[in-house]
């Protein structure tokens, strides 16, 4: 048990370690035995099916049958804490609309840098919903403690951080979200924060408002995220990751020089750590930092692959209904490498833990 809780672990903190390549290297055999039966890998249609069910046959996309759009953006616009139009209920965050419609979660397997939880599998959002545009902001999360008395699991447990005597990463008593070792003023995301310190914010902004908030699906969070794109990113497949700093805050050589990571965005986008909300290209629904700044909570438990998976962009959660011991996150945040920031990466972290570039964004019923 013990083993197996490291093993997780080790995973889990894959994302943040700067010889990511050592880690995927490591549990590529271990997530590809556990995702694939090894089989169902290089099937092609002049092969024969039988016997196979058809979840094994990797899909291919087929761009007519979904509202494709080519890979664009809109203009940066920057975030604000408070509501700024009737669609929002002060306190609540800005709102964007995120019309129902149907698309291919996951990736192709001829994606550069993909891995293999990514499945390609059809999901229909049946029903539109609102999303805010941006993460929820340190403002925006000091209201809510302000106003409930809640306290923070880093407030408790302390935060993931890098430690520079370390030379690693490690869960700092020093650090929770009013003080992840970097500045922050109130319109940055809110980070360090757990899945529980999430849900508590939307149990919250529920009751003050009278609207029912909840952390996006997995699935709603995808196709948030694509604005109807099937590239490797909103903004395109970026072979050379030289035109990310335009569109997300991620590991680029602003963070190299100060945390000396081996692996980055072959550019500079200006913002070592978190950027004030809103300050890249939003994706073509409006959407601000969905790739980038922090990794965003989702309401799904992590399963490792998408055999089973709910297609009509429900949450997936345990069958019994139970507290699921990991949580999927998305997006990737500033201290991730470039294959982190795809529309299709699925990351995982324990519900109780805070990490210094973990935050969320709310969904809300219309
Ligand atoms: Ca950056
Ligand atoms: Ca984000
Ligand atoms: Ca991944």
């Amino acid at each position: 048990m013990k083993d197996s809780t490291n093993t997780l672990k080790v995973m889990q903190d894959c994302h943040l370690l700067p010889t990511i390549r050592l880690c995927v290297l490591l549990f590529m055999p271990l997530i590809i035995a556990v995702t694939y039966p090894t089989d169902a890998i290089a099937m092609g249609p002049e092969k024969s099916t039988k016997g196979k069910k058809p979840a094994d046959r990797p899909l291919t996309r087929d761009a007519s049958l979904v509202d494709f759009k080519p890979a664009g953006s809109l203009p940066a616009k920057p975030c604000t804490d408070r509501a700024i139009s009737e669609l929002e209920a002060t306190p609540g965050p800005e709102m964007v609309i995120i019309p129902s419609g149907r698309f291919y979660m996951g990736s192709e397997e001829n994606e550069a840098d993909r891995d293999p939880d990514e499945r390609l599998h059809g999901v229909t959002i049946k029903q539109p919903f609102a999303l805010s545009r941006c993460e929820v902001s340190l403002g925006q999360f000091e209201d809510f403690v302000e106003d409930s008395g809640y306290k923070a699991d880093s407030e408790t447990n302390g935060c993931y951080a890098f430690n520079a005597d370390a030379e690693g990463y490690e869960q700092r008593k020093d650090r929770n979200w009013r003080n992840p070792g970097f500045p922050q003023t109130r319109l940055h995301p809110v980070t360090c924060i757990s899945w529980r310190d999430a849900n508590a914010y939307t149990r919250w902004l529920s009751l003050v408002t009278g609207f029912d908030y909840y952390l996006p699906s997995e699935a709603q969070w995808e196709y948030a995220a694509r604005a109807g794109s099937i590239e490797a990113y909103y903004w395109g497949q970026d072979a050379g990751h030289d035109q990310q700093c335009i569109y997300a805050n991620g590991a680029d050589e602003t963070l190299a020089k100060k945390l000396g990571v081996e692996e980055f965005a072959d550019c500079e986008d200006g913002y070592p750590y978190t950027a004030s909300g809103g300050s890249f290209q939003r994706n073509l629904l409006g959407l601000s930092d969905m790739s980038g700044n922090v990794v965003e909570w989702t309401a799904d438990c992590w399963h490792d692959s998408y055999v089973g998976a709910p297609v009509d962009g429900s949450s997936w959660l345990d069958a019994d209904g139970a507290q699921c011991a990991r949580q999927v996150l998305r997006g990737g945040g500033w201290n991730d490498i470039p294959a982190n920031l795809r529309s299709a990466n699925r990351l995982r972290f324990l519900t109780d833990d805070s990490f210094f570039d973990v935050g969320f964004r709310v969904a809300r019923a219309l």
